[in-house]
């Protein structure tokens, strides 16, 4: 198959109604520390059974149409000794990999942060590409500050995400690109907004820069919230502020939109998402999402590292997953939490 074949294929499969994205690429650091919340060590077998029952949740494959994978999970096998990678596609959920090494302060930039990785990409893909995956996740982070994220700072950060995004294609990888703006902070809504907007221009000049066929790749945003120590703002009055944002940024040709959580709490996230569907249905890209811990969380608490409750972590997720589904469609309603 050609590569820019392949491109299609994996566009094909992964944007879907009512089908969304799981982040569980958590690097070595995060999931200790998602680990040690409930008490769990992180060995690479805790890591291995904690994806495993992710991965393997009967059903969750009428809810998610692809999986982000940190790359240790791409050579490990579910309890029956099947490949994890292999255990998702049963499911038509398409196995995806992250590829950035984590950030570093941007030099001669205080407060602006810079993401690694792009040495050796291509050679990586290769091997990933053996190994079952057929996209790839890279992510910028923004943190918000009176006089941050710099010019400089937005700039470094979309070149980045647009050099990322070019050797995915060329290598027939489907890129997804992550600019997210942190909710840290005691900013408002609209300092969001702003911030969102610029670095959303940045972002989409450097991949025209760089050729990346938009058709061809995913946006991973954050939603437009009020900062962290504000009070929250309600998922209408989020919906039509990140929607504003998005078509004044997002061109019309990339076919799907999958928000992150950033520390949003499940419901939250589950409600914003379907507030987005119900006022942004007109819009010319799908409202999906990538959430990590707004899918996991429920899960991981219900798992605590025991075999035992592995069935009652799977429901965990897949009540989230089927809600997010709603969600998606503009069909979920908070009562259904209680069903
Ligand atoms: C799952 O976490 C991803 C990896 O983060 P680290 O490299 O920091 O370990 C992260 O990129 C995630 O995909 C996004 O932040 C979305 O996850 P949330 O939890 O914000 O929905």
């Amino acid at each position: 198959m050609s590569h820019e074949a392949a491109l299609q294929a994996t566009i094909g499969d992964l944007v879907q109604s009512g089908r969304g994205i799981l982040a569980a690429d958590e690097s070595a650091p995060t999931i200790a520390k998602r680990f040690q919340a409930i008490g769990v060590e992180s060995t690479e077998e805790n890591r291995r059974a904690y994806r495993s029952l992710l991965l393997s949740a009967p059903g969750l494959g009428a809810y998610i149409s692809g999986v982000i994978l940190f790359e240790e999970t791409l050579s490990q096998k579910t309890d029956d000794g099947r490949l994890l990678p292999a255990a998702a596609w049963e499911q038509k959920i398409v196995p995806g990999i992250k590829v950035d090494k984590g950030k570093i302060p941007l030099a001669l930039s205080p407060g602006d942060e810079i993401t690694q990785g792009l040495d050796g990409l291509a050679e990586r893909l290769a091997g990933y590409r053996e190994q079952g995956a057929r996209f790839a996740k890279w992510r910028e982070v923004y943190t918000i500050g009176k006089h941050l994220p710099s010019v400089t700072g937005m700039a470094a950060n979309a070149e980045m995400l647009a050099r990322y995004a070019a050797v995915c294609q060329s290598e027939g990888f489907v890129p997804i690109v992550e600019p997210e703006v942190l909710m840290d902070g005691d900013h408002g809504l609209e300092r969001c907004a702003d911030v969102t907007e610029a670095v959303l221009h940045a972002v989409f000049h450097a991949l025209h820069r760089h050729r990346v066929v938009l058709e061809h790749m995913l946006l991973k945003p954050s939603m437009v919230v009020p900062g962290k120590v504000q009070p929250k703002a309600g998922p209408e009055t989020v919906a039509a502020a990140t929607l504003r944002v998005l078509r004044r940024t997002v061109p019309a040709a990339v076919p799907s939109i999958h928000f992150l959580s950033g520390g949003q709490g499940p419901e939250e996230a589950t409600a914003n998402l379907d507030a987005l569907n119900r006022s942004g249905g007109a819009s010319p890209w799908r409202l999906s999402l990538s959430y990590g811990r707004a899918l996991q969380q429920p899960a991981l608490q219900a798992w605590g590292g025991k075999s035992g409750n592995v069935q009652a972590a799977q429901q965990a997720l897949l009540k989230r997953a089927r809600l997010n589904s709603l969600a998606m469609q503009g069909r979920y309603t908070a009562e259904m939490e209680n069903d």
